[in-house]
């Protein structure tokens, strides 16, 4: 943030008159059509669908979420334009999930404005965002709570939890190991209470940090005390007390200073990141610093994206490493971030908000649940990083709506003008928020690219909404591979022999595809789909082919996030069990899993009807009959040869709409 005294002063500046209005406006055109004809792409700024600023990290559940403020794309009166906090989150440090707004001024019936830099801290199984804002008495700190990250967050209190004084902005908590939690904040004053176990409240009064150059710098100028501005960052290593923030005035620098204990005595330790001057520079920084997956990172803010600027800023992300005496070093801004912590899966449900980088897209809360992509115009593009394909993809699904005549959704690897691996065609679905899924085949993706979204079409300025997409690879994995499960191979038909077992349970893959085929006289195999985690197994891919003698098929999808699918079906031996559905111990049963639509064998029993675990309703024993003297070779044989065609049109199809 600025200097209080600046931020004061704007505080009690006129209304804009309508002139600047119109100028903001002719500005933001402006803006907007230097981002439709960039062709940058760099993965800092991580958030280009908004204007972000004072990221705020926080590690929670092995994922990486960081909260941020928002600079509004109409800035009114010349000052920031801040009414609602944004959140964020990555598993691998490339791509970036939005979550939307979990609070705003307005979630404090107190709040009359300004939502600048919050703070985010999990503690005993709640979520508590510390933020300052604005009402008619000056600025304040309120605390709000939440069950999870994305709230949705209400007032702890009904009131501020620190009200006295002035400059209370930039709140900053921190547990220590002894379960002693900090909150400090402030510009010009560094202040500090010791929170109560509650998190929302503290005993007696603010205390005000004893500022000195030996504890935190000297200043360039002589219009404050120490270089020390405010947006503390507070946090232990090891033994040691860090304390980040930005100094010296505006334009701001990052330093800090490091202590043995949590309330000092503080001691100056230079500078980490260098004032932003010149072109993609804000007059502000803000600092964020955090561990995660083992490596070390730092987060700022600058005005590096099309129409960026003091009042427009943008998130960015640096790796670094601690020296070994503990001190950081030096951190430049790069347009390129870090390097990416792993790969993303293309065959689970990946959300179109899910972002390396993009141009020309806002993101909006979607009517299925969650944030979709919208504004989407012929040219705009998504990024994503490190998509791993495997062997190969065959098909690609996208969730999409359209009000107006739709448009085109490129697949491209590796840049916007790269190899076009599918082109899904996006038709009008009747409305903004009326879902459809689209549907078109792929070929030519293999291994490890960048996957780039290309949006194409007519010349409207939103052509089509993006909820989620996803790709069907071109044949199950085995045994989880390349998603992360334990391996298992289908077994080869015996002739006399079983079919082979389903891979193992994926710890958060892929259910390996169940055995090969069925032996002529071998009972069959099962796949079992993965065992819960991020990725819901996909359920046995389908109950092998029961043998001439043999067993049924089984799929079995353990729960994931969405439950396994049911095994897709399953045919019973002339003499064998039918097929038994997939069960799904949680989530979704599956929405043509479910059933193990088995075809009766001679003498076997109907198909199974498939446990749903919630959504979908289990599927029926359809396509079966009793048991019924099935005896004749060829029967059997046009029967297996049945089972092979629906198998493979089975693995073909489309994946089910997924409903939240
Ligand atoms: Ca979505």
């Amino acid at each position: 943030m600025a200097g209080a005294t600046a931020k004061e002063s704007h505080r009690m500046s006129p209304v804009m008159a309508a002139s600047s209005v119109r100028r903001v406006a002719a500005v933001l055109v402006f803006a907007a059509l230097s981002m439709r004809s960039s062709a940058s792409i760099a993965d800092n700024p991580i958030v280009q669908t908004n204007y972000t600023a004072d990221p705020a990290p926080l590690v929670y559940d092995g994922r990486l979420y960081v909260y941020t403020s928002h600079d509004e794309d109409v800035t009114v009166n010349d000052f920031f334009t801040m009414n609602d906090w944004r959140l964020y989150s990555t598993l691998d440090m490339v791509n970036w999930t939005d979550h939307g707004s979990p609070a705003s001024y307005r979630t404090f019936s107190w709040g009359t404005g300004d939502a600048w830099a919050p703070h985010g801290v999990a503690r005993n199984g709640k979520f508590y965002l510390y933020v300052p804002i604005n009402n008619s008495t000056g600025s304040k700190i309120g605390v709000a709570v939440a069950n999870s990250p994305a709230g949705p967050f209400t007032d702890a209190l009904g009131r501020a939890l620190v009200s006295t004084g002035s400059g209370n902005i930039d709140p900053n908590v921190f547990i220590d190991d002894d379960g002693q939690a900090y909150l400090y904040w402030g510009n010009p004053n560094l202040y500090y209470v010791r929170l109560n176990a509650d998190m929302i409240s503290f005993p007696g009064s603010p205390t005000q940090t004893n500022l000195t150059t030996a504890g935190f710098g000297a200043r360039s100028n002589s219009d404050r005390a120490t270089a020390y501005e405010e947006g503390p960052w507070f946090y232990k290593r090891g033994s040691l007390y860090y304390l980040v923030y930005p100094a010296d005035g505006t334009p701001e620098k990052i330093s800090y200073t490091t202590s043995s204990g949590p309330l000092g005595p503080w001691m100056y330790r230079g500078d980490i990141m260098a004032k932003q001057t010149g072109a993609g520079g804000s007059f502000t920084n803000h600092p964020g610093v955090i561990d995660y997956k083992g490596h070390s990172y730092f987060f700022y803010h600058n005005a590096a994206l099309p129409g960026g600027g003091g009042y427009k800023r943008s998130v960015c992300l640096e790796e670094f490493s601690y020296n070994a005496d503990g001190t950081i070093p030096t951190i430049r801004m790069t347009t390129t971030g870090p390097v990416a912590l792993g790969t993303l899966n293309p065959f689970q449900q990946v959300e179109a908000e899910t972002i390396a980088f993009s141009s020309g897209l806002k993101t909006e809360v979607c009517s299925e649940g969650g944030i979709d992509v919208t504004s989407i115009s012929n040219g705009d593009y998504i990024k994503v990083k490190g998509v791993d394909f495997g062997t190969g993809a065959v098909s690609f699904d996208a969730r999409v709506a359209s009000a107006a005549s739709g448009g085109n959704i490129e697949l491209r690897l590796d840049s916007q003008t790269g190899t076009l691996v599918g082109t899904c065609s996006v038709a009008a679905t009747g409305g903004a928020q009326t879902w459809m899924t689209k549907s078109c085949t792929v070929t030519g993706a293999t291994g490890v690219h960048d996957l780039f979204l290309k949006f194409t079409g007519g010349s409207g300025a939103s052509l089509f909404n993006v909820n989620w997409w996803k790709f069907t690879p071109r044949d199950a994995p085995d045994g989880g591979a390349p998603d992360g499960g334990a391996s298992g191979t289908g077994g080869a038909a015996g002739t006399s022999g079983r079919g082979g077992a389903g891979g193992a349970v994926g710890t958060s893959g892929r259910g390996g595809a169940g055995g090969a085929s069925a032996g002529s006289s071998g009972s069959s195999g099962g796949g079992r789909g993965g065992a819960g985690g991020q990725a819901p197994g996909a359920g046995g891919n389908a109950g092998s082919a029961g043998g001439a003698s043999g067993g049924a098929g089984a799929g079995t999808g353990a729960g994931g996030e969405t439950g396994g699918r049911g095994g897709a079906s399953a045919t019973g031996g002339t003499t064998g069990i039918a097929g038994t559905g997939g069960a799904s111990a949680a989530g979704r049963g599956g929405s043509n899993g479910g059933a193990g639509s088995g075809v009766a064998g001679t003498s076997g029993a109907a198909g199974g009807a498939g446990t749903g675990g919630g959504g979908d309703p289990a599927g029926c024993g359809c396509q079966t009959s009793p048991g019924g003297g099935l005896r004749s070779p060829l029967l059997m044989v046009f029967l297996l040869v049945v089972a092979a065609s629906r198998r493979r049109r089975l693995r073909a199809a489309p994946a089910p709409a997924r409903q939240r």
